[in-house]
């Protein structure tokens, strides 16, 4: 039930693309004129697609009631990094861990753990959706990612938020994610160090994972350890904005 929900959610996404490259034909045209814009929902124009017809990028994924929360939030991917340097910092419970954000901004920056959390915070209760066909609705509290680009201070040639991630797969390739200002600013999208009240486990995660209420489980990245801001993202690893769209997956993953 769960997973026709998805397909038809992902079916209509497919639509919208295929209907977004027939109107991308003449869309220099049409984005200068004034309906066409509204009609999108944004003026801010096609970047990466024209998913924001069928919701509008700054849309409020549903927010749900305690009482809504899964009794089990299944572990995806990758639950424990082989990578050495993440296992020493995991058995100092990441005391020695520091998030590194670098790139195209003004003031790069380190935040330990406890700075992170000295930062102002959002609690939501959200449903993620895995394209594994499993859906699973629980509290997450971290920091905004607003409240850590605003004190980096985003040089005005920064397109892309990437995340780099702790863990290889088996053939060393790192998990890793990107996304673009829209979401990176979206009031929802935090870097989450808790779930439902608790640390964030590492099968989760720890010390932070991305939530990205608006799109599907393989954009959240767990393990973050470094975040660049950049213009392109046509050279990191296989130049698609993801492991999984390296793979194939599409990288504006909206439902
Ligand atoms: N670093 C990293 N992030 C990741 C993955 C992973 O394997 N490694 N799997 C993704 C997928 S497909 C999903 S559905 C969610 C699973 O998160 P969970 O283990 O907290 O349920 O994390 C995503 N982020
Ligand atoms: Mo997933």
């Amino acid at each position: 039930m769960i997973k026709k929900r998805i397909d038809r959610r992902r079916f209509m996404i497919r639509a919208a693309q295929a209907a977004g490259f027939l109107l991308l034909a003449g869309c220099d045209k049409l984005s200068q004129s004034e309906w066409f814009p509204r009609l999108l929902g944004s003026a801010e124009g096609l970047t990466r697609g024209v998913q924001r017809i069928v919701t509008p990028r700054k849309a409020m994924a549903r927010e749900y009631d305690e009482a809504d929360r899964s009794a089990v939030f299944p572990t995806n991917g990758n639950i424990d990094p082989k990578n050495p340097d993440y296992q020493v910092l995991a058995k100092n419970n990441f005391t020695g861990w520091k998030l590194t954000i670098s790139g195209l901004v003004e003031r790069p920056a380190e935040f330990s753990l406890s700075e992170l959390r000295l930062l102002p915070s959002r609690t939501q209760i959200t449903r993620h959706d895995c394209v594994e066909g499993w859906s699973a609705i629980a509290k997450w509290k971290g920091v905004p990612l607003s409240e850590i680009l605003n004190r980096v201070r985003p040089l005005p040639a920064a397109r892309y938020v990437v995340f780099h991630c702790a863990d290889p797969d088996e053939i060393g390739r790192n998990y890793y994610e990107s996304i673009d200002f829209d979401d990176a600013n979206h009031p929802q999208t935090i870097l989450a160090y808790e779930i439902n009240d608790q640390v964030l486990p590492i099968a989760h995660g720890a010390p932070i994972r991305l939530r990205l209420e608006r799109q599907l489980g393989y954009k959240m990245a767990k393990y973050v350890m470094r975040i660049e801001l950049v213009d392109s993202i046509d050279s990191i690893a296989g130049g698609n904005g993801g492991y999984w769209e390296d793979q194939g997956y599409e990288w504006y993953a909206g439902i």
